[in-house]
């Protein structure tokens, strides 16, 4: 594919999905990560993959009406985005937060497709969710609204049609609300969604996954150079379900992490927030769902409000909230302290420019589609022991978890290198993706 084929077709997508600037960026990194590959392969020119595999299969939009606790009745917006089912049913997270729309779904349910395909796993890519704001709400408004949207939700999903899970603000409450009301309808009890709790259905390993697998994917790309997470001093952001267990897994394997973050603003404790620590932010962010400035207060370390983690001086970074929380000035900042490694938990979390930064000055970068494929993985593991009826004890889990996120490593080094880009776990991780979609593409036809 020449750079004038690949520029057109990134016009045409942009005038087909307007101002959807999160999925324009997620598509274009991909289109130019492919240009070595499509040279070799034109028969994916022929066949019109690219244009087929950045249009979603189908995309759900519904009203989702509930009454808040005053009795006021409230209408949010539900979405399913099911984006491609070459290799398997559609499966992907369900995200709760006033900044979901289409075109951010989009995104995520486009990344998705190439993440699944390369846990090695068979499952298709799909992204939900709703602009409903959990934050402030009670259970109670919450179990209405997670009920209202399955009463929609239910007739597009199925165990081997479309598995979602959970994402930002959907954890284990939001999916035991969502689990039972598809129950209630179709009485049914069967493996329709991942991340339920261990006595229902769920997998040990599975809260824990994302963050374990991203520390994971670092260390292998540590040992690349010969080193390891002794001793080195790790930046985590966000504090939610993926940068908690970041901490756990980093501390665990001899790192020190000295940062966590919210919307609200970033703490820095120098002495490293060790387990004890980390418990307390459990506590505070999954139970009493408050602030990371109760930390600071608590363990009298200091807190940046409205501020990134990023100029805390680190070995490595983990960025574990939102997509583009860290541009290219964040980017320097990280590089000139000296940053080795940055593994993304969160999903797209680095801006393009950031990410160029990161490459060009050779730090050791692993994108969030093969970085944080560890928890979806996971859920292929929790459907996997619901079709069976068993349950893996979490060494099992964990061993198996381990060894999909090094083979993910080792096949996206390869790819890179394949393809002329030896290091670049951007280019590797979007062509050993994309290679397997579009293969299954093919032997299944024109559809
Ligand atoms: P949680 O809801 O548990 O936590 C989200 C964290 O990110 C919170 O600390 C939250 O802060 C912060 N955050 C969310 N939105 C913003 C924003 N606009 N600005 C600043 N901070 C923000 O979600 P997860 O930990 O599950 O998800 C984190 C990231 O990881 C997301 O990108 C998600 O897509 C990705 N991911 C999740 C997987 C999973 O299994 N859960 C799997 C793979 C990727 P606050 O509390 O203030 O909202
Ligand atoms: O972005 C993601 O990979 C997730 N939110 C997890 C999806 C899943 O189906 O477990």
């Amino acid at each position: 594919m020449s750079t004038q084929d690949s520029k057109d077709l990134m016009e045409k997508m942009i005038a087909k999905n307007p101002g959807e600037n999160e999925f324009h960026q997620a598509v274009s990194e991909v289109l130019e990560s492919l240009e070595p590959l499509l040279k070799q392969r034109p028969e994916y020119l022929n066949a019109k993959i690219l244009d087929r595999i950045i249009e979603p299969d189908r995309q759900i939009m519904f009203r989702v009406t509930w009454t808040d606790d005053n009795g006021v009745i409230q209408v949010n917006r539900g979405y399913r985005v099911q984006f491609n089912s070459a290799i398997g049913p559609y499966k992907g997270g369900m995200r709760l937060h006033p900044s979901v729309n289409l075109g951010i779904l989009k995104f995520l349910g486009f990344e998705q497709v190439f993440k699944n395909a390369l846990t090695g796993l068979p499952m298709g890519g799909a992204k939900g969710g709703s602009d409903f704001n959990p934050k402030g709400k009670s259970d109670a408004e919450v179990m209405r609204f997670c009920q209202s949207f399955m009463n929609e939700l239910y007739r597009h999903i199925g165990p081997n049609t479309d598995i979602p899970a959970g994402d930002i603000g959907v954890g284990a409450r939001e999916i035991g609300y969502l689990y039972g009301q598809y129950k209630k309808i179709t009485n049914r009890f069967e493996s329709v969604l991942t991340g339920k709790s261990i006595n229902w259905g769920g997998s040990l390993v599975r809260p824990e996954a994302t963050g374990y697998g991203c520390t994971y994917f670092c260390e292998e790309m540590l040992r690349t150079k010969k080193l390891d997470l002794k001793c080195k001093t790790v930046a985590i952001s966000g504090s939610g379900n993926v940068a908690q267990y970041a901490v756990q897994k980093v501390t665990q394997l001899g790192g020190k992490v000295v940062t966590m973050s919210d919307s609200n603003g970033t703490i820095f404790d120098t002495s490293g927030i060790d387990t004890k620590k980390l418990e307390f932010i459990m506590e505070l962010k999954n139970g009493k769902r408050g602030r990371v400035s109760e930390y600071a207060e608590k363990y009298k370390c200091e807190y940046w409000e409205g501020q990134r983690p990023r100029k805390a001086k680190c070995d490595i970074a983990l960025p574990c909230a939102t997509q583009n929380g860290l541009d290219e000035n964040d980017a320097k900042m990280l590089i000139d302290n000296g940053v080795i490694a940055v593994a993304e938990g969160a999903n797209m979390p680095s801006t393009p420019g950031a990410v160029e930064l990161f490459i060009k000055n050779g730090v050791l970068f692993g994108p969030g589609k093969a970085a944080n494929a560890g928890g979806v993985a996971t859920s292929g593991l929790e459907m996997c022991q619901n079709h069976i009826g068993l349950r893996w004890p979490a060494e099992e889990v964990d061993h198996q978890l381990q060894q999909i996120m090094v083979n993910i490593h080792k096949n996206v080094a390869e790819a890179a290198k394949k393809y002329g880009s030896p290091g670049n776990y951007v280019v590797g991780a979007n062509i050993a993706g994309f290679v397997k979609v579009a293969d299954a593409m093919m032997d299944q036809g024109i559809i």
